[in-house]
């Protein structure tokens, strides 16, 4: 029964006002679930999140970020995941990997073999059972976001910036259909719920 399942977009998107849906459909079905996040999702990986999206104008090396990413990751796996799944837990993580290809391969434009040497290295075999990637169009992502509040580290990047994270993203979901799936988070919520529940329903999370 135990799944492992991401959730991701560019801001904006939904995630949030989904993962609290896709948690009740699961535990309907009988899965004991685990919500988490990254970067985050341990003590250690909280103080990172907190270096990582600081409001500080001051710049991180594009290298500096994406190894952070993956220590946090590291600790996140060790602590959290993989106990939760060996336990027959689902976990449901808002962001993981293809977060570190969409914004550090594809925002950042770093070398993508280093990412996927990081992955290997921290990850070994495994991978999400299955990620949903809410798409939309930049602007909307970003309306939507909005004046919530300051914008952090990241969300300071440019349109440009968002452009190649949203393509990056398209460009996983295209090339790893088995376990990765895009759901047009440009409609109504109840819309974007549903499309979800038929993708849960698709990948064999939940009948
Ligand atoms: N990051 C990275 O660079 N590399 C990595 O490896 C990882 C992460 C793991 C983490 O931010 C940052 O870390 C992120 C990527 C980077 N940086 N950026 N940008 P995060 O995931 O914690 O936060 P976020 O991406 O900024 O998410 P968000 O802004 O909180 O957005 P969201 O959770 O997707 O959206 P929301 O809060 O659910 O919805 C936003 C608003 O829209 C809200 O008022 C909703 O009521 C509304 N909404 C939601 N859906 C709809 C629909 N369908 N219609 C209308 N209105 C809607």
């Amino acid at each position: 029964m135990a799944k492992f399942i991401t959730l991701e977009g560019i801001e904006g998107v939904g995630k949030t006002s989904n993962l609290l849906y896709i948690k009740e459909l699961l535990e309907t079905s009988g899965h004991d679930c685990v919500v988490t996040r990254e970067p985050g999702g341990t003590s250690l990986g909280e103080a990172l999140r907190g270096l990582l999206l600081s409001h500080s104008d001051e710049n991180m090396s594009p290298d500096a970020e994406l190894l952070m990413m993956f220590a946090a990751r590291a600790e996140h796996l060790s602590k959290v995941i993989q106990p939760a799944l060996t336990d027959g837990k689902t976990v449901l993580c808002d962001r993981f990997t293809e977060a570190t290809y969409a914004y550090q391969g594809g925002g950042r434009q770093l070398d993508v073999d280093k990412i996927s040497g990081l992955e290997t290295w921290v990850q070994g075999e495994l991978r999400p059972d299955l990620t949903i990637i809410l798409d939309a169009p930049v602007e909307i992502g970003r309306a939507r976001a909005g004046s919530r509040s300051e914008p952090d580290r990241i969300e300071k990047e440019q349109d440009e910036f968002f452009q190649r994270v949203r393509a990056a993203y398209i460009d996983l979901a295209e090339k790893n259909p088995q376990r990765i799936c895009l759901v047009d988070a440009s409609k109504e919520l109840a819309d974007v719920q549903q499309q979800v529940q038929q993708k849960l329903v698709e990948y064999n999370i939940i009948s």
